[in-house]
């Protein structure tokens, strides 16, 4: 499984074992396939592998297809009735300002490198490698700004205080609501701040703050290029450029809280003169 190993402990309390996967992952799934059979205990699988490939999986007892929120209300209310069938599909592509925010309390989160929010679905183009269109459409379709808010929210205050994956299709593929001047005006804006010394030095910063890496084994030999490295970088960004205010900032700063990062201070800081050069060019 993604984080921890299936026990059989997980799966005899069960009266349903729901299963989700993608193609890749076909071999492991098969593998809990079998273990559920073994036991006897009944199946529901949706998500992209039984949604492309459902005709390979007669086996299992519920195959509930496409976006859950079109499909699992049928079966669950089938459920609840007691007539279940076979196979649960749907032709629509479901409202995402329905959609609930994840209920992120039936996972572990520390067992997780970054947590995914998906703010649209859908993609208008046509790739052929591709099974975004099959699943999901082409009409991209968006949650609300108040919704992704909240989902931000909940994370928040859940604790998560680490990477957010938005996990969408093709996040500017909807033309409509995000037109090519926008998309050049949003793009220029980040290449003219992402590395303008104000915001770049300040992020060297915050990392320099978190930083946190493992202790040495070998001690850091300094080369004479190193000394030829900071004196160039005094007379490049400290007396010539004019982010000499950020870089003596980050000197002092480093020297007084971090001394020993002071070296990855220092490379932090030319490497910020390389990028706005890349981005200038
Ligand atoms: C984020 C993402 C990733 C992330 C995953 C991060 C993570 N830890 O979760 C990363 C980058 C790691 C990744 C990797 C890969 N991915 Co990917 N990924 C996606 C993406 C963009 C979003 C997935 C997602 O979170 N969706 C949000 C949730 C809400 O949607 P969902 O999972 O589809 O679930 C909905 C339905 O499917 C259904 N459903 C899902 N499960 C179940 C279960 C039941 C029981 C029921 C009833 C319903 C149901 O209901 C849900 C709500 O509507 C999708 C595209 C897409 N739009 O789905 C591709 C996608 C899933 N990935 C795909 C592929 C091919 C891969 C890779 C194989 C790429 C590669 N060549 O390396 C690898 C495989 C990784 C691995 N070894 O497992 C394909 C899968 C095709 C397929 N038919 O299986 C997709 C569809 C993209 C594509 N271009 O075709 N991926
Ligand atoms: S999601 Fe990306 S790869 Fe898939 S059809 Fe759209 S543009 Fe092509």
């Amino acid at each position: 499984m993604n984080v921890s190993v299936l026990t059989e402990d997980d799966l005899e309390w069960a009266d349903y074992v729901f299963i989700s996967a993608m193609v890749v992952q076909k071999k492991s799934t098969m593998e809990v396939i079998r273990r559920c059979e073994k036991l006897g205990i009944k199946m529901v699988a949706g998500g992209p592998l039984f949604t492309s490939r459902y005709e390979e999986f007669e086996d299992i007892n519920h195959l509930v297809l496409n976006e859950a929120e079109g499909t699992l209300p049928y079966f669950l209310d089938d459920l609840k009735k007691g007539c279940t069938h076979h196979i649960y599909t749907s032709k629509e592509w479901p409202d995402l300002r329905e959609t609930p925010p994840p209920q992120w309390e039936l996972i572990n989160m520390k067992k997780y490198d970054s947590m995914c929010i998906q703010y649209s679905r859908g993609c208008p183009f046509n790739c052929e490698f591709c099974d975004v269109v099959v699943l999901n459409g082409h009409k991209p379709r968006t949650k609300s700004k108040d919704q992704i808010l909240e989902e931000l929210e909940v994370l928040y205050s859940r604790g998560w205080r680490s990477s957010v994956f938005f996990v969408d299709d093709n996040f500017i593929g909807n033309r409509k609501r995000l037109n090519i001047e926008t998309l050049m005006n949003g793009y220029k804006k980040i290449l003219n701040t992402i590395y303008s010394p104000k915001h770049y030095y300040k992020r060297v910063i915050t990392f320099l703050k978190g930083y946190k890496p493992k202790p040495l084994k070998k001690k850091i030999n300094l080369k004479f290029s190193n000394f030829k490295a900071f004196l160039k970088s005094i007379w490049l960004l400290g007396i010539k450029g004019k982010e000499r205010l950020h870089y003596w900032k980050l000197i002092s700063w480093t020297l007084v809280r971090r001394p020993r990062f002071f070296h990855l201070a220092i490379s932090l800081a030319i490497y910020g003169f390389h990028f706005r050069k890349i981005v200038e060019i």
